[in-house]
């Protein structure tokens, strides 16, 4: 990451969380606890029940030291692969340790971590609402002395399930959040596998400081008309958190495409808009950071790296 904060902090040796402290949210910025603008980059694990070898403090040291990572998103599917709606109570208590351990680890090093509630399949968040609810209370209460953790409720929602929904959905959540946590910034997915930030732009979540609304693309299939679509929104003063990309097509594989990826950070990058891509593992898709061939699961070298890792390392 060959940007200036990183030159800086290898010159000072500070970490992302003692650049900047406690993040909130003034106008359409993220902003540090001084009140100036700040643009966060990472990387988001794939899901933690698939991957969760890469949540661990060297790895997480590695990437914030040789690549200037500054936040992770801890990836957490509801519905897939041993989601935590669909396994057994044991299973939950699996995820929420991957959890604890990515937490714990980002803490000590100074790094920003999102605990990801990561709908896909089960594109309505309303339908493990209960779950959602119990979750975050349960997340907030043990993490609210966390000045470094970032909420995000409903990682994309899709199918049929419109804004106000979402809204309603976001109504519950996040004062569940804010009575164990009253500043920590939380993230709200938007409808279309958060593409649709112009609805909730139009139609915000009011009565509460510190909430973002997330949009997503995959650089080889959403290009200029969503591209048009965050600046209408960012411009009307809506603040945008950029929680996942790929350089790929949507469906996280697929050929990559540089263009347009360069195109969208230069574009994030003029507005103050973080961003974090998608994913860390060594999955045979083009999205995932490794090369199927690289079983490591810290101190990686340039050659266990896939394209699209290589190209963001550069480029961020
Ligand atoms: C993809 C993974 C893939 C997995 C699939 C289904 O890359 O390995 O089999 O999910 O679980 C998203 C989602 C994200 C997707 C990704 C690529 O948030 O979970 O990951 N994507 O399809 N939204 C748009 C693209």
């Amino acid at each position: 990451m060959e940007n200036a904060a990183n030159k800086n902090a290898q010159m000072t040796g500070t970490t992302p969380v003692e650049r900047y402290g406690a993040l909130s949210v003034k106008g359409n910025r993220l902003v540090d606890c001084k009140g100036n603008a700040v643009t966060l980059r990472g990387v988001s694990t794939h899901g933690l029940s698939w991957y969760p070898q890469y949540v661990n403090q060297e790895s997480f040291r590695f990437m914030r030291d040789e690549w200037g990572i500054e936040v992770v998103r801890l990836a957490m599917y509801t519905e897939e692969e041993d989601g935590y709606c669909v396994g057994d109570d044991n299973n939950r208590q699996v995820l929420k340790a991957v959890i604890d351990k990515g937490v714990y680890a980002a803490s000590k090093l100074g790094l920003y971590v999102i605990i990801d509630w990561h709908i896909l399949s089960d594109g309505n968040p309303n339908q493990n609402k209960e779950q959602s609810l119990a979750f975050f209370r349960e997340m907030s209460e043990r993490y609210h002395g966390y000045t470094n953790v970032i909420y995000e409720i409903c990682n994309e929602p899709n199918g049929n399930v419109d804004w106000p929904e979402i809204k309603a959905y976001a109504n519950e959540v996040i004062p569940v959040i804010r009575e164990n946590d009253a500043d920590a910034v939380i993230l709200v997915g938007t409808p279309t596998w958060s593409q649709e930030v112009d609805k909730a732009q139009a139609d915000p979540i009011t009565g509460y400081d510190n909430l973002m609304y997330v949009l997503h693309f995959y650089a080889d299939t959403h290009r200029e008309e969503l591209r048009s679509k965050l600046e209408q929104a960012h411009d009307g003063g809506l603040p945008i958190f950029v929680s996942e990309f790929g350089i790929c097509d949507a469906s996280g594989s697929g050929a990559i495409n540089v263009e347009e990826a360069d195109k969208w950070i230069e574009l994030l990058e003029s507005r103050n808009i973080s961003y974090i891509i998608w994913n860390l593992s060594n999955k045979d898709e083009t999205s995932a950071f490794f090369k199927p061939s690289c079983t490591k699961t810290e101190d990686y070298d340039n050659s266990d790296l896939s394209e699209s890792a290589k190209w963001f390392i550069q480029r961020k």
